[in-house]
């Protein structure tokens, strides 16, 4: 989906009448980074495996981005619109629960 911004702008043209213009331009959308924080007792497989089918990450990048997590206290799993940040996070989350494994998944706006 893409957004636009209208801008109005106004010339004065030399007769001294005022036109009014509208200029159409294209809005990238906001990005938002979703972020896994690190806990004791979540099992570093199953990071591995959410970061693998939720985020798409192969398997070596997916162990490399655990492993950052696990030592630096949180990172990056990818960054996405709005929309599909909000349900990885929600995916993510309800799949910890449902394991039930303190893993938190976070987004933050870039
Ligand atoms: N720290 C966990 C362990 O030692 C592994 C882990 C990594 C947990 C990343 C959460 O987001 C996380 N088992």
């Amino acid at each position: 989906m893409k957004l636009f911004k209208i801008i109005m702008t106004e010339n004065n043209e030399t007769d001294g009448n005022t036109v009014t213009e509208e200029k159409v331009t294209a809005k990238e959308p906001d990005l938002f980074k979703v972020i896994l924080l690190n806990d004791d007792f979540t099992p570093m497989d199953f990071v591995v495996e959410i970061l693998r089918n939720v985020f798409h990450h192969d398997g070596q990048t997916a162990n490399e981005i655990m492993l950052d997590v696990h030592e630096q206290g949180a990172g990056v799993a990818g960054v996405y619109t709005f929309g599909v940040a909000e349900t990885k996070v929600y995916i993510v989350n309800n799949q910890a629960k449902k394991y039930q494994f303190p893993l938190k998944c976070i987004m933050e706006k870039e």
